[in-house]
């Protein structure tokens, strides 16, 4: 090789390493570009998560948990003497009450549904599909009506809950009303799902009540508006298609960043708006998911992106591990969590207390 094109040689090798240079460099701008965003993104829509040391005030003044399990969830009860808590709970707190969920294989009510020759099983929920044809979801309220069915321990760890001043509020999907048969006044309780406890006619929007409505389901017939002589009346739960009811919009954009605690119990998390409640609460709220499986964590895609949504149940992220899975069933977890916290003979007497209280009625009502 000559001296000139050793020369070439060298500058080809500095032309590369210019370009690689620039490249880097434009690398570089693009990866800030995209910093910035974040940034931006994280300021504006709190909804990215910052790199742990790059977090807002907020987030540096509160603790974390020390342990990411029931026994870090005890302590920092324990430690947080006002500590403010909102529970969510789905069919799984009522399973054991006799009442089946959805989703559960071969228990659950979406696996039992064939019988009702349904296009798909949600439709016996869809409003659509309603009007059109109402026997087949008053044939399957009869199974669901809250007819003898007693609240659970996990219902009245909720109500020891707010008896001890913690509950900020309850939050739940389920249209069985246990939470009011357990006693939970209805300032603290948001039916986001609606509820069987009143309903309405379709055409002229005249009022029923829970006992009127029993009547009619359980004689096997389709309860028809007394007022308007047309109208099908239909419980106050909401179907897929309906808006949920005001008061969950107005309190949810209240509660969940007042919440010091986020405790989710029995639900697959998979229906909306409801699921996406986990992420409203503050960056450093820790959130305990007492459930037979790990549910709502997050995606791929929202990891990736660096989105603050979905449960994260891992002590390296970027949240800084807040997150605590006990996985079982809802009543065991309930009642270890009142035994770790010392609670085990106040939620006993509760529910003696209780369950004696709805025999006499019971009694009374026969
Ligand atoms: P779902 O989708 O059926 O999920 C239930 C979840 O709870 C699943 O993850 C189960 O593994 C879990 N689970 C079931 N039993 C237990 C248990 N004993 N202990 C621990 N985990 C358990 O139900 P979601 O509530 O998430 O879905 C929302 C629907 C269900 C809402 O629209 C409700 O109206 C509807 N629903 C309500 C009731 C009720 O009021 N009791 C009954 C059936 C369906």
């Amino acid at each position: 090789m000559d001296k000139e094109t050793k020369e070439e040689g060298r500058d080809d090798n500095l032309n590369e390493e210019k370009q690689n240079a620039s490249s880097e460099s434009s690398d570089v701008e693009d990866c800030s570009e995209m910093e910035r965003l974040r940034r931006y993104l994280a300021q504006k829509l709190r909804l990215v998560d910052l790199p742990a040391g790059e977090q807002s005030d907020e987030s540096q003044l509160q603790p974390t948990l020390r342990k990411l399990s029931l026994d870090g969830i005890v302590e920092y009860i324990k430690e947080n003497e006002n500590c403010k808590i909102i529970t969510m709970a789905g069919a799984g707190i009522s399973t054991s009450a006799g009442i089946p969920d959805f989703r559960s294989p071969s228990s659950g009510l979406y696996h039992k549904l064939d019988k009702y020759n349904l296009p798909h099983p949600q439709a016996i929920f869809e409003l659509e599909f309603f009007m059109k044809n109402p026997e087949p979801f008053f044939t399957l309220a009869r199974e669901l009506l809250p007819e003898g069915f007693k609240p659970t321990i996990s219902h009245y760890f909720i109500r020891l809950l707010w008896e001890k001043g913690l509950l900020l509020r309850h939050y739940t999907q389920n249209i069985d009303t246990l939470e009011r048969v357990a006693g939970l006044p209805s300032e603290k309780l948001v039916e986001a799902h609606g509820t069987f406890h009143t309903g309405h006619c379709l055409k002229c929007r005249a009022p029923y009540t829970l006992p009127w409505m029993k009547e009619k389901i359980i004689e096997g017939a389709i309860p028809k508006c007394e007022e308007c002589d047309e109208g099908v009346v239909k419980p106050d739960i909401v179907f897929f298609g309906e808006m949920l009811p005001e008061r969950f919009q107005v309190l949810a954009d209240r509660d969940f960043v007042e919440a010091d605690l986020l405790i989710i119990m029995g639900s697959s998390l998979v229906v909306q708006p409801f699921a996406s409640l986990v992420d409203r609460v503050r960056t450093t709220c820790p959130r305990l998911l007492i459930n037979n499986e790990k549910v709502g964590m997050q995606d791929r895609l929202s990891r990736f992106l660096g989105l603050r949504q979905g449960l994260v149940f891992d002590a390296k992220s970027a949240h800084g591990g807040r997150d605590v899975a006990w996985l079982g069933d809802c009543d065991t977890g309930c009642q270890l969590l009142a035994d770790k916290l010392g609670w085990r003979d106040e939620l006993q007497a509760l529910m003696q207390r209780e369950r004696e209280s709805l025999k006499a009625e019971d009694k009374s009502d026969n």
